[in-house]
């Protein structure tokens, strides 16, 4: 399909056992991705890129535990361990992705105020990330988002394609969740009551 694209999640270090983040199985969707690549015209990459002392690190909140939330000015916000910090080893690509394919490779989470889960937007779901420019100025209608992790960034992005008018697909095989409070649950509904294609 020539208006299609892959949209490959945050699979960066961080998010794979070993990382300060790190999603259970986070690395066994990497083979599974490359040999998907083949399939699509378009390939782009996102990339969780956090500069020092990011907003949504826990460590910044001292009267906070990681994992809570806390309340930003654009919404609700969940505390992360450090990750995904610009430059470091942990915000680099896992290793066996094929990066070569990528046409774009879109970094997000870098305004040090406002979180952003999705490749389309910041977390007060407004300021944009260009990536839906990219893609129309393409030509591309359709899109199948794999990643990390099931139930915040490809969720996020997922739903925000969908409310773009995207046609949307989750290979849930080829993702894997961190799963916060029946956050997986709530983000899989989420994506279905919005048109997403959940396989
Ligand atoms: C992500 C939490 C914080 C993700 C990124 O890629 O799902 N989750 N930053
Ligand atoms: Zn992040």
């Amino acid at each position: 399909m020539p208006d299609s694209a892959l949209i490959v999640i945050d699979v960066q270090n961080d998010f794979c056992p070993g990382g300060a983040l790190a999603v259970e199985g986070g690395d066994q969707i990497v083979r599974g991705i490359n040999d998907l690549m083949s399939d699509f015209p378009a390939v782009v990459l996102t990339q969780d890129w956090h500069p020092e002392g990011h907003s949504s690190f826990a460590s910044g909140h001292p009267e906070a535990e990681p994992f809570s939330m806390i309340d930003m000015p654009y919404g609700p916000q969940v505390l992360w361990p450090d990750h995904c910090i610009q430059g470091s080893a942990g915000a680099e690509f896992h290793a066996d992705l094929d990066t070569t394919r990528a046409d774009l490779i879109v970094r997000k989470g870098y305004n040090p105020r406002i979180d952003s889960y999705s490749a389309f937007f910041e977390n007060d779901h407004e300021t944009p990330t260009g990536l839906e420019g990219y893609l129309r100025t393409r030509g591309i209608e359709k899109l199948t988002l794999v990643g990390l992790a099931t139930d915040y960034c490809v969720n996020f992005s997922a739903v925000d394609a969908a409310k773009l008018g995207f046609t949307v697909t989750v290979r849930t095989d080829l993702c894997r969740a961190i799963d916060l409070d029946g956050s997986l649950k709530a983000a899989m509904e989420g994506m279905r009551g919005a048109g997403v294609v959940v396989d």
